[in-house]
């Protein structure tokens, strides 16, 4: 099955698709850690994005598309796939459309996970103080909340009228929202 994971900062993108790669034994494509892993390995993507994730705001397009192309090359996503992070604009979205119609494969669903604003906050402090995410301080949170309000959620009309969209919940414990994960994608 192929899957696109989509929710604010902070909806349980990433703690879910961890936990379900191993259910659908499929890869899990994460923008951001690509990105992050980058970051840390000093690449020459890596300085470019550094500052520009640390104040919340997106990397360019042009890089995260040829990020995705070189990560999508690789064999082991035939079989399917859980993409995380990705799209995050109504740009990214047509150019994975047409990148995954060439290479015959679409996306089957795309999962959103809907969390209350102030959720998503409480969860990105309590990130902040556990693990110390550059881009978890107040400012650069209030500022990828404002990004996912005007870029991101217009891609949930996207998908919506491809007719691949699927809501869930995403407040509860994680492994009630999990269950609602596999019994949303049926
Ligand atoms: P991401 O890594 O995608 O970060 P995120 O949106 O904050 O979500 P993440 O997956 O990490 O967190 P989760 O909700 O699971 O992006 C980071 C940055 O990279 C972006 O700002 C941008 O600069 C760049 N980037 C990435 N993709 C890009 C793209 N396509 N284009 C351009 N730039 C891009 O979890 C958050 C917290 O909530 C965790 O602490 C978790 O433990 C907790 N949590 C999760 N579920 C919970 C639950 N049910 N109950 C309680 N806590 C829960």
């Amino acid at each position: 099955m192929r899957i696109v994971l989509l929710g604010a900062p902070g909806s349980g993108k990433g703690t879910q698709a961890t936990l379900l790669k191993n259910r659908l034994n499929v890869p899990h494509i994460s923008t951001g850690e690509i990105l992050r892993a980058a970051v840390a390995a000093g690449t020459p993507l890596g300085i470019q994005a550094k500052a520009v994730m640390a104040s919340g705001a997106l990397v360019s397009d042009e890089i995260v598309l040829g990020m995705l192309e070189d990560r999508f090359r690789q064999d082991d996503v035939h079989g399917g796939f859980i993409l995380d992070g990705y799209p995050r604009n109504l740009a990214q979205a047509r150019a994975l459309d047409q990148l995954l119609s060439r290479m015959g494969l679409p996306v089957d669903k795309a999962l959103q996970l809907d969390v209350a604003e102030q959720t998503l906050l409480d969860r990105l402090a309590g990130r902040a103080q556990a693990e110390g995410r550059a881009d978890d301080n107040p400012q650069s949170v209030a500022h990828r909340l404002h990004i996912y309000q005007e870029q991101t959620a217009p891609v949930i009309d996207f998908y919506q009228h491809s007719g691949t969209l699927v809501r869930v919940p995403g407040e509860g414990s994680v492994d009630q929202i999990l269950e609602r994960i596999i019994a949303a994608l049926g």
